[in-house]
């Protein structure tokens, strides 16, 4: 799947590309049920918050068979090797649960800064892509963006070791409000199988929830391969260490594998 001319210029204007029902209803089911299954395990792969409930679950994509196609969508994968003409890696692979009642803030930040120290990631040729897998609503604690902030390149940021339960580098609130006196905020929101990319210099974040709505979204983390990463400090679980490029998945192969493990889950639950 390549990128409109259109989504190409909103991408460099706004650092944004928001594409609601990228994925089908039968994937999203799928993806639905293995997240919970996911979260309900105990592996040192899944961070918990202050709260002890479950924040994120790292690199599920090297075990769960749904999610590593998601990792190789054709859908994910083909617009990032556009951007960035060459072929891409996977620097990391998350699901963040924003548990209803529990889930805790994601402080403003920019992605680069974080990989850059903490990974030793060359430039901001690396992305993040979102893929709605619950509703995401102006109340449940949707991911917010300050359009074009990307524009500012990255930002002076202070690494925040208290805030959450995760060691995030975050902006200063100075910062943060004169971009957004210049731009506002946007939150996409939308239904499950919604997807937005956007640019690892993006001044984003996200509030807690305590709705009971629950607000999970993958990320999947994309870096060019002639970008790969010089000094990782965070497990590998965090930062991958395979610079390996990613090889697309035909757009069909998440869908055929849902349809027939949701024929199966089906037939199960009339036994
Ligand atoms: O899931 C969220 O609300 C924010 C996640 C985020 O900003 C990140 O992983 O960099």
């Amino acid at each position: 799947m390549k990128l409109s001319g259109q989504q190409l210029k909103d991408f460099d204007e706004l650092g944004y590309i928001f594409m609601p029902d990228c994925f089908p209803p039968e994937a999203v089911a799928l993806l639905q049920r293995e997240a919970a299954v996911i979260f309900s395990e105990q592996r040192e792969e899944i961070w918990r918050e202050k709260s002890g409930a479950p924040r994120t679950a790292f690199a599920c994509h090297q075990y769960n068979k749904a999610f590593a196609l998601v990792a190789s969508d054709s859908r994910l994968i083909e617009p990032l090797q556009q951007l960035f003409g060459e072929q891409v890696y996977i620097h990391q692979f998350k699901i963040n649960a924003k548990a209803a009642f529990t889930g805790d803030v994601w402080q403003w930040h920019q992605d680069f800064p974080t990989w850059h120290a903490d990974d030793g990631m060359p430039d901001a040729r690396a992305m993040n892509i979102a893929i709605f897998l619950d509703e995401v609503m102006p109340i449940n604690g949707p991911l917010m963006v300050v359009p074009r902030s990307h524009k500012s390149g990255a930002l002076k940021s202070n690494h925040d070791k208290g805030t959450t339960s995760y060691p995030l580098w975050t902006l200063d609130n100075e910062t943060v409000t004169r971009l957004v006196a210049e731009n506002g905020i946007v939150a996409p929101t939308g239904k499950p199988g919604g997807v937005l990319m956007f640019h690892a210099n993006m001044v984003h974040g996200s509030s807690g929830n305590i709705t009971p709505y629950p607000r999970r979204i993958v990320y999947l983390t994309l870096s060019a391969v002639s970008n790969a990463i010089k000094n990782p400090t965070r497990p590998e679980f965090i930062a991958h260490r395979d610079f390996t490029p990613v090889r697309s998945e035909n757009i069909d192969a998440l869908v055929d594998y849902a349809r027939a493990q949701n024929a199966l889950a089906a037939a199960a639950a009339l036994v």
